[in-house]
């Protein structure tokens, strides 16, 4: 567990490290790529030690913040603003019912709730209560094979990420429809965001368009930008 820890914390001050050394640095290409390097590794570590029973800490409804902070690299009234009516969920890849789904439909999926905390890499977090449909639910309706490896998302503002498939079938990953019992505003999502207590913010992508499940590791927005793929427990 320490062990854990440790490379958890190693993975994030790296990130840390790179930020803070600022353009020195980052205008060196060999420790550039050394660090890239780590990267990787930290990455294969963490996907290694990560367990599917390790659950992330749940709070007292008490705790959970009514108004949720919204983030992206834009304002929120740049957020799109997905409309029910004409709104499909696309899937693709190593899914064997390809059919997309409409907000109904999604909403019609049995639902859970779950008092988590959001951790931001921009240096802030928030307890927030959410309800949802597990992902391996709909992964296991849609018939996607879950002896892939990985499943990405595209997102309406042009966002993209992908988690390890142990992260998609883990208990706390959850198709979130609503935030603070109201159904999830504009921008943090509508029709749903996919919620991972056990990942930091950015690898809970909103505004998803499409899932596809691949044996090829999806890129991510902020990940091509610096960040540590794995970024989680
Ligand atoms: N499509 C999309 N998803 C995204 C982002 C984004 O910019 N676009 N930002 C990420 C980051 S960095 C955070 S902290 C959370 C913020 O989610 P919230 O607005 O619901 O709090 O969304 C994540 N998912
Ligand atoms: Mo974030």
């Amino acid at each position: 567990m320490l062990i854990r820890r440790n490379l958890v914390e190693r993975g994030f001050s790296l990130g840390a490290l790179t930020l803070l050394t600022g353009c020195d640095i980052s205008d060196n290409n060999a420790v550039q790529s050394l660090l890239a390097r780590f990267s990787r590794w930290n990455d294969r570590v963490q996907e290694a030690l990560f367990s599917d029973r390790r659950l992330a800490p749940t709070f007292p409804e008490s705790m959970a913040v009514k108004n949720f902070r919204y983030n992206a690299w834009y304002g929120p009234n740049l957020a799109p603003r997905l409309q029910a009516a004409d709104f499909r969920l696309l899937l693709s890849g190593k899914i064997a019912n390809k059919k997309p789904w409409t907000v109904e439909e999604l909403y019609a999926l049995p639902q859970v709730t779950q008092i988590t905390r959001h951790v931001c890499v921009e240096g802030w977090s928030m307890i927030g209560k959410w309800t949802g449909t597990p992902f391996r639910t709909f992964l296991e309706r849609v018939g996607a094979d879950t002896t892939a490896r990985y499943v990405g998302f595209e997102c309406a503002d042009g966002y993209y990420e992908g988690i390890d498939m142990p992260t998609a079938l883990h208990p706390q990953t959850l198709m979130a429809f609503k935030l603070s019992d109201d159904i999830l505003p504009y921008e943090h999502g509508f029709p749903f965001k996919l919620r991972i207590p056990t990942k930091l913010g950015f690898k809970n992508p909103k505004f998803i368009t499409t899932i596809y499940v691949t044996d090829q590791r999806p890129r991510g927005f902020w990940t091509d930008r610096g960040y540590n793929w794995f970024s989680g427990s």
